[in-house]
C-alpha cells in the first residue's frame, strides 16, 4: 500500500497523538510490515477501509464477533437500548439476566461479576485466589497472555511476543517473581514449578484452548492433569476462557473438554462486540468478592446496560446449528489451507479447535510456546501481506488465531483457499 493512502495518511496523524498510533499494539502491523488498515465499517464477514477497500474478515475484533460484523438482531437491540440512556452506575434487570445466562451456560461459573475487559477479569479472578488461599506465587504457561496485568506480563503471548517484549518492563521485580512460568502441554514441567514453591502456589492460570501463542489445543489429558495437581496440592485451578469462551462450544472449553475449574475469566463474545469482561466461580470462593466480602474489585462501567445488551443478544443468538455451521467451515479452511501449501511446496502446521485456527510456518507439530517461536515469522508476514493485497484480512501476527464467525460462507472459504495457493507461493523467500 503506498504513502498516499488515506489510512497511510491516518496512520501518520495517528503516530503523532497515540503510541505507535494504535489503541493495542498488535493493531499497528509492527511483526508483518507495511500501514495498518483504518477501518470504517463492517458488515458480516466483511470490513471496509478508509480507502474503500473491502477485505474478508479473519480477525473479527480478535474473537467477539461469532455472529459477523453488525448483525441487524444486534443493531437493533443496541438503537433500542441507547434510547434509554447509556450508563446509569446502578444495578440494572440487564446485568441479572446475564449472570443467570452466564451461569447456565458456565454452571461452574455459581457467582458472576462482569467488568468492562478480559484483562479486568483476570487480575480480579487472582485476586480472590490469592485471598481464598492466602498464598502469593501463582502458575501460568509461557506463551499464554491474560490480558497485561502487572504479574501477567512474563514470558507473555499475544502481542507481547509478536514484538519482543514477552516480559514487559515496568512490571517490579517483586510482583514478576510471583508469577511462575511452566510449558503448556507438560505436566512434568507444573508439578516441578509448583513443588519447588514452598507453600504452594494459589493458582494455576491456563488458557484451556491456547490461543496467544497461536492457536496450541491441550494434549489429552493435560488439563485433567491440572485438576488434579490443584487438588492434592490446595491451589485453584483458574481457566482463562476469554477466547475459549462461547468459541469452543457454548459452554466453552470446559464443557467441551469436561473440565471443571474453580474461577473462569471471560471477554471477547460475551460482550457481542461491546467492552464486556467477566470472572467467577464457586460460591465459597466468590462471595469473598466486595461487598460480600473484603477482596476489592469495581468499575465505573461494569455491567453497562449497551454492553448487557449486546452480550445478551450475542448469547442468546448461540445455537448448536451455529456450531455446526463453524465446524464445517473451519475443517474446510483448514483442509484447504494445508492442501494449498502442499501444492506451495510450504511447510505448515495448522492448530485447529473448532472456527478457530492458526497457520503455523512450520514443518514441526506446534504443541507449546517453544515450537511456535521456531515458525518463520518473515515467512507469515510474506503470507500475509500476499493475502491483505488479495483482499483476505488475517491476524497481523503469527503468534494470535483466525476467528469465523457465523456470517462466514462456504464461498467466503473457497475464496480464500484460492488466494493463499498464491499467497503461499509469495511467502517463500
Ligand atoms: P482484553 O483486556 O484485551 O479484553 O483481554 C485480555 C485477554 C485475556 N485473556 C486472553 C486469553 C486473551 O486472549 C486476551 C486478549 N487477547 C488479545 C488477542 N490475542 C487481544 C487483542 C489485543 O491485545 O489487541
Amino acid at each position: 500500500m503506498g504513502k498516499d493512502t488515506r489510512s497511510a495518511r491516518l496512520f501518520e496523524r495517528a503516530s503523532k497523538v497515540m503510541p505507535g498510533g494504535v489503541n493495542s499494539p498488535v493493531r499497528a502491523f509492527k511483526a508483518v510490515g507495511g500501514t495498518p488498515r483504518f477501518v470504517t465499517r463492517g458488515k458480516g464477514a466483511y470490513i471496509e477501509d478508509e480507502d474503500g477497500r473491502r477485505y474478508l474478515d479473519y480477525v473479527m475484533s480478535w474473537g467477539p464477533l461469532i455472529h459477523g460484523h453488525a448483525p441487524k438482531g444486534l443493531l437493533t437491540a443496541l438503537r433500542k437500548a441507547a434510547t434509554r440512556g447509556t450508563s446509569f452506575g446502578a444495578p440494572t434487570r440487564l446485568e441479572v439476566e446475564m449472570a443467570e445466562t452466564v451461569r447456565s451456560l458456565l454452571p461452574s461459573m455459581e457467582l458472576v461479576r462482569f467488568t468492562s475487559s478480559g484483562t479486568e477479569a483476570a487480575m480480579s479472578v487472582l485476586r480472590v485466589a490469592r485471598a481464598a488461599t492466602g498464598r502469593d506465587a501463582v502458575v501460568k504457561f509461557a506463551g499464554c497472555y491474560h490480558g497485561h496485568a502487572d504479574g501477567f506480563l512474563v514470558e507473555a503471548g499475544s502481542g507481547a511476543t509478536a514484538l519482543g517484549v514477552p516480559t514487559s518492563p515496568g512490571v517490579p521485580a517483586a510482583l514478576a517473581a510471583m508469577t511462575l512460568t511452566a510449558r503448556y502441554n507438560d505436566l512434568a514441567s507444573v508439578e516441578a514449578v509448583v513443588a519447588a514453591q514452598p507453600g504452594g502456589v494459589a493458582a494455576i492460570l491456563v488458557e484451556p484452548i491456547a490461543g496467544n501463542m497461536g492457536v496450541v489445543p491441550p494434549v489429552p489429558g493435560f488439563l485433567d492433569g491440572l485438576r488434579d495437581l490443584c487438588d492434592r496440592t490446595g491451589a485453584l485451578l483458574v481457566f482463562d476462557e476469554v477466547i475459549s469462551g462461547f468459541r469452543a462450544s457454548r459452554g466453552g472449553a470446559q464443557h467441551l473438554l469436561d473440565v471443571r475449574p474453580d474461577l473462569t475469566c471471560l471477554g471477547k463474545i460475551i460482550g457481542g462486540g461491546l467492552p464486556v469482561g467477566a470472572y467467577g466461580g464457586r460460591q465459597d470462593l466468590m462471595r469473598l468478592v466486595a461487598p460480600d466480602g473484603p477482596v476489592y474489585q469495581a468499575g465505573t462501567l461494569s455491567g453497562n446496560p449497551l454492553a448487557m445488551t449486546a452480550g445478551l443478544w450475542a448469547l442468546g443468538a448461540l445455537s448448536d446449528k451455529l456450531y455446526e455451521k463453524l465446524e464445517r467451515l473451519g475443517s474446510r479452511l483448514a483442509e484447504g489451507l494445508a492442501d494449498a501449501a502442499h501444492r506451495a511446496g510450504c511447510d505448515i502446521s495448522i492448530n485447529r479447535v473448532g472456527s478457530l485456527l492458526t497457520v503455523f510456518f512450520t514443518d514441526r507439530p506446534v504443541l507449546d510456546y517453544d515450537d511456535a517461536k521456531l515458525a518463520d515469522t518473515a515467512a507469515y508476514g510474506r503470507f500475509f501481506q500476499s493475502m491483505l493485497t488479495q483482499g483476505i484480512y488475517l491476524p497481523p501476527s503469527q503468534f494470535e488465531g483466525w476467528f469465523l464467525s457465523g456470517a462466514h460462507s462456504t464461498g467466503d472459504i473457497d475464496v480464500t483457499i484460492k488466494a493463499a495457493r498464491k499467497a503461499f507461493r509469495k511467502s517463500r523467500p
